[in-house]
């Protein structure tokens, strides 16, 4: 009987339809990606712990849409892990979480109106609840490529996940979630500079994060200050999401994919952006090359320059560029 990779169609709750690498087996069908390191897709039915059962059936479109489909979280999850895969691939060279082409796997329908998502480095796996009311997984792409980020980080610098350390893991998480949900570049689900912006996780339509100016969400910093490493570190990211933001589209007001964004800078003075792409790789340079797990922000404003003058050269404007967005954002010299 038949046994390799085929292509299926994923009705997602997030990204519309979309292309699934699954696996067939003979009449069989799972979630299976034989061309990302084996990814495979677990519905956990709202269990808590094992793998609970591989998606498997003989029909290879999956989902409808909807959460009332058990598929359908599947088939965010797994269009999650294939596109995130990608983005590292095509974007920095980096085959798989581990660089070593290996794959992961994701579970979904954790537990009953859980509102979280995981990565645990223990089972090299991640994990989605369910949303409030079993309604609104947190299976969308920037959500999917924030968490298995976490997972790169720690297999790079090992930022500890606590002080000023912490920060600056969670938001590499933002700064490369987002990065995939642009690289997807998915009609129903258009990039921008928000985090969870799909999973109405404030019930209210608002995203959890806002990465030009991160205050907006009530509780994250805009600006590094000394006393900054005591807080919660999803609101400590804040400084280097707004740099992010900053070295990549600039100060000021601008509309980017129909969103709205207005980012000043804690002193006052313009930035000039040098765009996403270069952003990101600067950012992915100094992880991988100069932060190591005690990296505060003095040291990623260090290590992004560093960084940026490898790529660019230091009188470059990408360089000038870092040292502006970290000025934004009241990390000196
Ligand atoms: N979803 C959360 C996060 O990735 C889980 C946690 O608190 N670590 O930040
Ligand atoms: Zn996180
Ligand atoms: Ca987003």
């Amino acid at each position: 009987e038949y046994q390799g990779i085929d292509t299926g169609v994923g009705n997602t709750q997030y990204s519309g339809q979309v292309t699934l690498t699954t696996t067939q087996s003979g009449s069989t069908y799972t979630l299976t990606d034989g061309a990302r390191g084996g990814h495979k897709t677990y519905n956990l039915n709202h269990g808590t712990s094992g793998t609970g059962t591989l998606f498997s059936q003989t029909s290879d479109t999956w989902g409808n849409g909807t959460n009332s489909n058990a598929a359908t979280a599947g088939a965010d999850a797994h269009y999650g892990a294939q596109e995130t895969w990608d983005f590292y691939k095509n974007t920095f060279g980096r085959s798989g979480i581990k660089n070593n082409g290996v794959g992961a796997y994701s579970r979904v329908h954790y537990g009953n109106s859980y509102v979280n998502a995981f990565w645990d480095d223990g089972c090299f796996c991640m994990t989605y609840g369910d949303g409030s009311g079993n309604a609104k997984p947190l299976t969308a792409i920037d959500v999917a490529g924030h968490e298995m980020s976490h997972g790169v980080t720690s297999n790079t610098a090992g930022l500890n996940y606590s002080g000023e350390s912490g920060g600056l893991n969670e938001a590499t998480s933002d700064i490369f979630g987002t990065g995939v949900e642009f690289y997807a570049n998915n009609a129903s689900d258009v990039g921008d500079y928000l985090i969870g912006e799909k999973i109405d996780i404030n019930g209210n339509g608002s995203p959890l994060r806002y990465m030009d100016k991160p205050s907006k969400d009530g509780s994250s910093k805009d600006n590094w200050y000394s006393g900054i490493g005591g807080v919660d570190v999803h609101y400590s990211s804040g400084p280097a999401n707004h740099f992010f933001y900053l070295l990549s589209e600039g100060s000021g007001a601008k509309v980017i994919n129909g969103v709205s964004y207005n980012s000043p800078t804690a002193d006052g003075l313009p930035v000039t952006g040098i765009g996403r792409d270069k952003a990101l790789q600067i950012w992915y340079r100094a992880l991988t090359t100069k932060f190591t797990s005690t990296t505060n922000y003095a040291g990623a404003r260090t290590g992004t320059l560093a960084a940026a003058g490898e790529l660019y050269g230091t009188t470059s404007a990408e360089y000038k560029a870092v040292q502006d967005a970290w000025a934004g954002v009241a990390v000196g010299s």
